[in-house]
């Protein structure tokens, strides 16, 4: 893949091509032809989804953006003295809007170098790259196009004698299922050099299940636009004809797995074509499809984690309502 050079301390290279749309097409032959239907969450993101998560994170019940904030805000200056860090590199960067915490934090202490943002959606990291180079005199940005499940091996090496952190933040590390968690998390690890490098990784933590419903429930229903929007994505990447209004928003606490579950909850017997696929798919009345699962972390579960990927406990911080925490984690020797 060629790198495609911008102004001013700007790389961008992308590792998404026509292979995506294999990948959709995959995950929606496997996730509705099982027993009990199920989507990964990472296809809500379109335009529109990526539009819908913006506004969740604004609503008065969708907590965690506002606590990890609130975190980088109080701890940003110990977390770059603790690591002396010069190098970011952020997993799912987005747009960034709490990674300039860190940064300038970075920027403060004069350790800053390079950042290294990693995202599925190219405009996004096009753009944040541009702003950051501005705003950040000396910046590099070496940016990826990828997705951080797939495309982990194309993060460049650190640079001799420069701290590195890897952020992971917003509690996504929640979507994946626990088996996968702990695979992705050694994939992490392998990014990172012993008694030098850090992750930075949130998490939301366990707490009333009232709380928890309603952030993921919100008296607005933006929530429920978001859930039903990849059925849209369905509808229109695969040509299927998902009924999207005839799909009931579900989201309830598993208190034994401790997780959220979004749910579609089919309003009547249903069949579904999938155009792409040559797929037909009946919905039982009521018959749920799963399309996200969100784990919540207590201290003994991150600990669990982190120690089975190799990484050592190194801080945890939280809020002052204790409802969410970014650790601070480095490779066992
Ligand atoms: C972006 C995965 C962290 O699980 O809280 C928000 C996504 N889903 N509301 C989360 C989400 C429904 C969010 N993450």
């Amino acid at each position: 893949m060629e790198p495609l050079l911008q102004a001013g301390g700007v790389v961008v290279r992308s590792f998404l091509a026509a292979g995506e749309d294999r990948a959709l097409a995959d995950d929606v032959l496997d996730g509705l032809t099982r027993p009990f239907k199920e989507l990964p969450p990472k296809h809500f993101y379109d335009a529109r989804g990526a539009e819908l998560f913006d506004r969740i994170t604004e609503l008065p019940e969708y907590y965690p953006t506002r606590a990890e904030r609130e975190i980088l805000v109080a701890h940003a200056a110990d977390v770059v003295a603790l690591t002396g860090a010069g190098e970011l590199v952020e997993l799912g960067s987005g747009t960034a809007a709490k990674t300039r915490i860190l940064l300038r934090a970075m920027h403060d202490a004069g350790t800053l170098r390079r950042y290294v943002p990693l995202d599925v959606t190219e405009s996004m990291v096009r753009a944040t790259a541009g702003e950051l180079v501005q705003e950040l005199p000396g910046l590099e940005v070496h940016g990826i196009v990828g997705d951080f499940e797939r495309h982990l091996a194309e993060v460049p090496p650190p640079e001799a004698g420069v701290p590195r952190i890897v952020a992971f933040l917003g509690g996504t590390i929640g979507n994946f299922p626990p088996g996968s968690r702990r695979r992705f998390l050694r994939g992490v690890r392998r990014l990172l050099r012993p008694g030098v490098d850090h992750l930075l990784l949130g998490t939301d933590l366990v707490k009333d299940p009232a709380v928890l419903e309603a952030a993921y429930d919100d008296a607005a229903g933006v929530t429920a636009e978001f859930n039903r929007n990849v059925l849209h994505v369905l509808n229109r990447e695969l040509g299927a004809d998902f009924e999207v209004g005839a799909f009931d928003h579900v989201a309830f606490f598993d208190r034994e797995h401790e997780w959220i579950e979004l749910r579609l909850r089919a309003q009547r017997h249903m069949h579904v074509h999938v155009g792409a696929l040559a797929l037909d798919v009946a919905f039982a009345a009521r018959e749920e499809l799963r399309t996200e699962i969100s784990a919540k972390f207590t201290r003994r579960r991150l600990d669990g984690d982190l120690g089975a990927a190799g990484l050592r406990l190194v801080r945890v911080l939280t809020d002052p309502g204790d409802r969410f925490a970014l650790s601070l984690s480095t490779p066992r020797r």
